[in-house]
């Protein structure tokens, strides 16, 4: 096993003390579990960028009245949402995936949650809040990116744990610090 170059340490050392701010709002990569509360419910949505989000793994019967995507600024507010994507009255899914375009000047900015909603009752069949990818870069899982999460990894390396292949070739080579860093410079 290669040990790290020390100039190479002493730059991602550098790099620590620059910690990107955590995102608020939904970005790319975010995704909502759907809950499963009627008609067979459950999915992933995902955002794929600011317009438009997928529904991966989508179960639905296909039932209901006026059936369609909400988005709400929480799981409690989806009564004063924005309807996005078809009418899913008639539109079973078992486990195949529906992307939406959000509509003209809307934005996945502020809404968190989003619900499989039956309009005229109204009530949710299945919804959830969009939340970050788990971080990889935190390897302490404190939440932050600091310089400890350097050494985590170093450790990690230096072990031989796969935890540390973050290029995910199977081996641990220069190309996994090098992936590291570009993870930890992207920010959680
Ligand atoms: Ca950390
Ligand atoms: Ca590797």
């Amino acid at each position: 096993m290669s040990r790290t170059p020390a100039s190479l340490i002493a730059t991602l050392t550098a790099v620590a003390c620059a910690v990107p701010a955590l995102a608020q709002a939904p970005a790319p990569g975010w995704t909502a579990e759907l809950s499963t509360l009627s008609h067979g419910v459950r999915g992933t949505v995902v955002v794929v960028d600011d317009t438009t989000i997928r529904i991966d793994d989508f179960f639905f019967d296909g039932r209901g009245l006026d059936v369609r995507v909400y988005l709400g600024e929480d799981e409690g507010s989806f009564a004063s949402g924005i309807a996005v994507g078809p009418q899913l009255l008639g539109m079973p899914f078992a486990g195949g995936s529906l992307t939406i375009d959000l509509p003209d000047g809307v934005t996945i900015d502020g809404w968190h949650a989003v619900s499989i909603w039956c309009v005229d009752v109204p009530v949710s069949f299945g919804q959830g809040t969009f939340m970050a990818p788990p971080c990889r870069a935190d390897m302490d899982g404190d939440g932050e990116l600091t310089i400890f999460d350097f050494l985590a990894f170093q450790n990690e390396f230096d072990a031989g744990d796969l935890a540390a292949d973050f290029d995910g070739d199977g081996e641990l080579t220069i190309f996994d610090f090098l992936a590291f860093q570009n993870e930890f410079d992207a920010g959680c």
